[in-house]
């Protein structure tokens, strides 16, 4: 399928490694999208997992800029004065602080106003692994304005949790997490990891009409002994541009963005050895660039199962 768009996409930067617009806008361009970035930060380097740097002292600081909510907004006005808001779709990942999340909201708005088609792509960044690495009053907006107004959510285990309220613990929970954050607003969600027993599931949900049960599903991944930054943005990126190309096939479109993904795992840790490192030791950084065949067009190996 040709269907594509055009992507506004609000992540960070990073002069070195792939996080943030760094692993999303070049695999989105590859789908065939025009994507057009805005760079919430500009770093030298990704903070890596907040996890990792507890046993591990790679990449230990950082230097750069952070762009705040008045200066977003000054680019969408330079975008406006010249006619230039049309959006397909929005995506936006890790949000530091609440001014440019509240910012954002007010973009959302003015880019419903010029198209009402908009969809809003929402990976709701805020920690991983029971650990928050955003500021704690992030949760509250995210919760209360920001997925009601989120066409697709691609939270984790940890971020359905705060904004759901439950202790997701198993796959059932999984699923009635999706059930709350669709009434909450959100049309698709996709729980892009849960751990159960030593492996990862993601669960993706599809409410076809508001109001209706959601039609749901699983795909297992066999959890990979290593440390990868950037996936989850690379993960959402994936789902928009695959759930676009396949609009009423959530399972497919997480198929593919799925067996993408896990390819340019294996690539990335295959390499790693080659050059005679241990995956294990330190956060890998993705091998993007070389996995652009199975980003165009992945060998479908993770399949989905329906409940
Ligand atoms: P975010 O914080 O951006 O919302 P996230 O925490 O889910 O997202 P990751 O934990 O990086 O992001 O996971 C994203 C995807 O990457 C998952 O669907 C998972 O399949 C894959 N992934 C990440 N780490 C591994 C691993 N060690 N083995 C196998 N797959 C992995
Ligand atoms: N660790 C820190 C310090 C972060 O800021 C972020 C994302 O913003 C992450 C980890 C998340 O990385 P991923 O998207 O791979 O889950
Ligand atoms: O979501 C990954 C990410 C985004 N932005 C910055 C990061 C990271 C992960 O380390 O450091 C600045």
């Amino acid at each position: 399928p040709s269907e594509t768009g055009r992507v506004l996409s609000i992540q960070s930067h990073t002069v070195q490694g792939y996080v943030g617009n760094k692993s999303a806008v070049f695999p989105l361009q590859l789908l065939g999208y025009d994507v057009d970035p805005i760079n919430s930060v500009q770093f030298s380097n990704h903070t890596g997992k907040l996890i990792l740097l507890l046993h591990s002292n790679r990449y230990p600081t950082f230097k750069g800029q952070v762009l705040n909510g008045e200066e977003l907004w000054e680019l969408i006005e330079g975008l406006e004065m010249n006619d230039l808001l049309y959006y397909t779709h929005l995506l936006t990942g890790y949000i530091g602080s609440v001014s440019f999340l509240n910012t954002v909201l007010d973009v959302v708005k003015k880019l419903r106003s010029v198209n009402p088609n908009l969809t809003y792509v929402c990976d709701p960044v805020m920690g991983d692994e029971g650990k928050l690495y955003v500021p704690l009053d992030l949760v509250s907006v995210y919760r209360e304005k920001v997925v009601p107004v989120a066409s697709m959510l691609t939270p984790n285990q940890f971020e359905a949790e705060l904004l759901t309220g439950y202790r997701i613990d198993s796959e059932s929970k999984g699923r009635e997490a999706c059930n709350i954050l669709h009434a909450a607003g959100p049309l698709k969600v996709v729980i892009t990891s849960i751990n159960i027993d030593g492996n990862l599931l993601l669960i993706g949900s599809h409410e076809k009409e508001k109001g209706k049960a959601a039609e749901q599903f699983k795909i297992m991944i066999p959890k990979i002994p290593a440390y990868f930054t950037g996936t989850g943005d690379l993960t959402t990126a994936l789902l928009l541009g695959w759930s676009n190309k396949y609009p009423d096939n959530l399972n497919k479109a997480a198929e593919l963005a799925v067996s993408s993904l896990q390819a340019l795992l294996q690539r990335t840790v295959s390499d790693y050895k080659r050059a005679g490192h241990d995956p294990k030791s330190s956060s890998l950084e993705i091998r993007l660039i070389q996995s652009q065949d199975d980003i165009r067009s992945p060998q479908v190996n993770f399949k989905a199962e329906r409940y």
